[in-house]
């Protein structure tokens, strides 16, 4: 069994961290290393490491989290321009091993890029 991951330690309260947003399923939380004026991070519950790991069985967990991605943009006020990402693998800069959305918004993003 892998040691649990910083993301799973906040959950528990072990870290006190303020929540944006709760609920049975997920939380949501400011990155600690932000990459653009507003930037959270929304956080499963339950711990998968990366996407690659999800399965069928936790479809309904990950449609709720894109569903609560524009509940938590439309309580930040960024409902009309934001950015999701999730890294997946370490080659991709994943870093913390609980698969994570990243929020960002009140940033210029590239026209029809990816990058910046
Ligand atoms: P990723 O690279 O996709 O695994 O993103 C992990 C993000 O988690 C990274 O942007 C920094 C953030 N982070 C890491 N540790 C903490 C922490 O203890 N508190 C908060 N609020 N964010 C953290």
């Amino acid at each position: 069994m892998s040691s649990p991951t910083i993301f799973s330690r906040i959950i528990a309260g072990e870290i006190p961290t303020d929540f944006i947003y709760e609920d049975e399923f997920c939380v949501c939380f400011k990155d600690v290393h932000p990459q653009a004026p507003t930037h959270v991070l929304i956080v499963p519950r339950h711990p998968i490491p990366k996407l690659a790991d999800a399965t069928t069985a936790d479809q309904t967990l990950l449609g709720h989290l894109m569903v609560k991605a524009g509940h938590i943009a439309r309580l930040l006020g960024v409902e009309e321009a934001f950015r999701l990402v999730v890294n997946n693998g370490a080659g991709a800069g994943q870093t913390v091993f609980h698969l994570h959305l990243h929020l960002m918004a009140n940033k210029k993003f590239s026209e029809g890029g990816l990058n910046g």
